[in-house]
């Protein structure tokens, strides 16, 4: 508090004006805004060659295995193959350093008292890994809906849902704000529940009216799929989605679920049908076309 003496006091020393003199001794920081330089999240060491060498050996294995069973019990081998091959042109891409790109990601930050501050973000975005995708979850769920008998408009729906959320995913994992990562993440997870609907609900219906031992293998190879692929959303959250994991680590992550939702999939697949005695699909998948009345011979070409 000032005395009022003080004021007095203070007149007294002044000028002829009668204006107190005020010397400052000290000045209040001045802010200012250091422009950030852009950071770079990209890749470390990682082990993607490791997982390169298992789909490739898996693959060169489904390939055998395909050889020894009759052609109207083939195409469960055919999808298997196909699904681990594309896996293996990923992975080579991905482990010789392409099919990679930097998501460019502008994190805008308001203050108070300064004006925004606006950081750049750059994260590597491996998009081999959603082409990927793109073509193998659909030959995931066909496997699936083969193996349960399901009609072919549910199939189409599953397929269609399915394209649907890779895309989103990738379009997602390339948004520059939150608005648009979250945005497309969102559609790609109702996609997501569309083709849980149709595994859940169309396949169980139509795998009933098969064999008991079709039924239990469906129940459980398509339970584990459906665990397994809930995992990916929450990888990619953590990872693209929040930053929160570091690239090295997501890949890590990925590596370990694509291990489990293709070669072990792919094995559990066909060594438990080959056990089985049912045939892979009836009809045209199995015969071909043009033989439908003829009576055909069962072969093993
Ligand atoms: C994304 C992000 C957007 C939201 C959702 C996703 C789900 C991805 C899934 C991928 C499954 C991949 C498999 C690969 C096998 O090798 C695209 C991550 C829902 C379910 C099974």
């Amino acid at each position: 508090m000032i005395e009022p003496t003080q004021v007095v006091e203070a007149f007294k020393k002044t000028s002829s004006l009668l204006v107190p003199i005020f010397s400052p001794t000290s000045v209040s920081p001045i802010p200012t805004v250091v422009p950030t330089k852009p950071y770079y999240e990209s890749i470390g060491n990682t082990g993607t060659q490791v997982v390169f060498v298992v789909m490739l050996l898996s693959t060169l294995s489904f390939i055998a295995m395909s050889w020894r069973v009759p052609v109207q019990k083939r195409l469960f081998h055919v999808i298997t193959t196909f699904i681990t091959l594309f896996a293996t042109i990923s992975y080579f891409a991905m482990a010789i350093g392409d099919g990679n790109s930097y998501a460019h990601i502008v994190i805008k930050e308001t203050h108070k008292h300064v004006p925004d501050t606006i950081e750049h973000v750059y994260r590597q975005v491996f998009w081999a890994r959603y082409i990927d995708w793109s073509l193998t979850t659909p030959l995931l769920l066909l496997d699936l809906a083969f193996l349960a008998g399901m009609n072919g408009a549910s199939i189409i729906i599953a397929i269609v849902a399915d394209l649907i959320m890779v895309l989103l995913g990738l379009f997602a994992a390339f948004g520059s704000t939150d608005g648009q990562k979250w945005g497309y993440y969102a559609i790609a997870c109702i996609a997501y529940l569309v083709i849980v609907w149709q595994l859940v609900i169309s396949g169980r219906r139509a795998v009933l009216a098969k064999d008991n031992k079709t039924a239990k293998l469906f129940a459980s190879i398509g339970g584990f799929t459906l665990i397994l692929w809930i995992l990916y959303p929450i990888v990619w959250g953590i990872g693209d989605g929040s930053r929160n994991w570091s690239v090295d680590a997501e890949i890590v992550a990925y590596g370990v679920l694509d291990i489990l939702a293709k070669p072990v999939f792919g094995f559990w697949l066909l060594f438990a049908h080959a056990a089985s005695n049912a045939p892979s699909v009836d009809g045209w998948w199995s015969r071909g076309l043009g033989t439908e009345g003829s009576i055909r011979i069962e072969d093993d070409a």
